[in-house]
């Protein structure tokens, strides 16, 4: 028996930032370390996602884990005793064959890709080396761009805006801990305006202020003036970023703005869009069409792909062949990367992988439910993604990731490189 042989496979039910069961998986290897991971949950998702196994019923509005649970004490555990932790490929093909379903219906993506980041732990921890280290295989760390939720709206604050993230991008800043201290600055300056403007309504679900504005513009303008109030420079220091999450108010061939009551055909839609991107100082974009729209994606990347970063999150779904289609019809720039989306870590690395080679842009994602699980900021910097985007600057399993990319880029010292503005074409 090698030293990093998983010996125990243990899995947990806890609960996730929206008060939903989910599920925890622990793992020990034989030297007598252990790794955890907790599996986080999306509101707005793509049709091609991994899918999670819920209970339905009455009983937490359908969302209990206990079927899942079962097939991991049942199947899972069975199959990995025994198995080398680092030998994450195979680990996560064992994963995947044992499930024989694409979308990993069958014992359920939550159950999957806790255990998968739960095996990735055990064995970073069973060589005494930290997780992003374990995962960089030689590739020089980087620290990220954050992306961070100012506004919510869409899918997380019952649709009272039609944009779902009203972000932004400190991409001048010379630090992770910097960028953090001028998005501090601004998510001050937009609670102000917010409740200045008498729209404020709560937060939503990443923890962003939840507003209710007469427009999406109105919510643009509030989000620019926030960055210029904190004293900030839009064009050179802090961009605006929106996901559009468009999949969310797309019906029957046309896009419905509840904020605004209005109906457009896909045409109206993209000229919306597209004056948008030329009015505001918009760094990222994401989803800006729904995901069957190859065709707008493609016209839409074509005409500001130099003026703007369009992010495909329900587009990709963090899947390679869609990363590698995409890339060869430029349809978008950017890959949102969720492992929960992909199922395992190895599915979503070579999402990841596909992307880097095409020389798309890779955002490393949390998912609108999270938790306390830091993982992704250790992928983040291991795999040098150069962005993340975690949520809003309120709660603590968004602050739980911004603070632990701190503590990576205090711990790398005088190596720490901070991505900066060229991860978006800008020096
Ligand atoms: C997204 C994420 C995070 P969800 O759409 O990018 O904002 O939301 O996890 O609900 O898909
Ligand atoms: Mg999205």
């Amino acid at each position: 028996m090698s030293q990093l042989d998983i010996t125990n496979v243990h899995g947990r039910q806890v609960w996730d930032s929206r008060g939903r069961p989910t599920i925890e998986v622990e793992i020990h290897l034989s030297n007598g370390a252990i790794g955890r991971a907790i599996a986080p949950a999306g509101a707005s998702t793509g049709a091609g996602e991994a899918l999670d196994l819920r209970d339905g019923g009455p009983a937490f509005g359908g969302y209990g884990v206990a079927r899942a649970l079962a097939g991991l004490q049942e199947e899972i555990v069975p199959a990995l005793i025994g198995l080398p932790a680092d030998q994450q490929a195979l680990v996560d093909n064992t994963l995947e064959t044992l499930d024989g379903t694409e979308q990993l219906s069958r014992l359920g993506g939550n159950a999957l890709i806790a255990t998968s980041l739960a095996v990735a732990h055990a064995a970073a921890a069973g060589r005494e080396e930290p997780l992003w280290h374990y995962v960089s295989g030689g590739t020089p760390p980087l620290i990220p761009v954050p992306e961070i939720q100012i506004y919510g709206g869409g899918a997380h604050a019952a649709g009272a805006m039609d944009l779902q993230d009203f972000m932004v991008v400190p991409f001048g800043a010379s630090s992770f801990r910097e960028a953090l201290e001028w998005v501090a600055e601004i998510y001050l300056a937009a609670g102000k305006i917010v409740s200045g403007r008498g729209a404020s309504v709560g937060v939503a679900d990443e923890g962003g202020y939840w507003p209710v504005f007469e427009s999406n513009e109105k919510a643009l303008d509030a989000l620019l003036a926030s960055i210029e109030t904190a004293g900030f420079n839009p064009e050179t220091q802090v961009g605006m970023s929106i996901d559009v999450a468009a999949n969310q108010f797309y019906r029957n061939g046309s896009y419905v703005l509840k904020a605004e009551g209005r109906h457009l055909s896909p045409e109206e839609w993209y000229d919306q869009v597209a004056g948008w991107v030329r009015t505001y100082p918009i760094a990222m974009i994401e989803d800006p069409f729904t995901e069957y729209d190859h065709l707008s994606h493609q016209r839409f990347t074509a005409e500001f792909r130099n003026k703007a970063q369009i992010v495909g999150d329900d587009l990709l779904v963090t899947n390679q062949a869609n990363v590698e289609a995409a890339a060869a019809s430029n349809t978008c720039t950017a890959l949102l990367c969720k492992p929960n989306q992909a199922g395992t870590l190895t599915r979503t690395k070579k999402a990841f992988d596909a992307a880097k080679a095409a020389g798309l842009g890779t955002i490393v994602s949390a998912r609108s439910g999270e938790s306390e699980d830091t993982t992704i900021a250790h992928l983040s910097v291991g795999w040098a993604s150069g962005q993340f985007k975690v949520g809003s600057f309120t709660r603590s399993e968004r602050m739980a990731k911004w603070n632990e990319m701190l503590r990576i880029e205090e711990s790398l010292g005088a190596k720490a490189r901070y991505a900066g503005g060229t991860v978006l074409g800008r020096i």
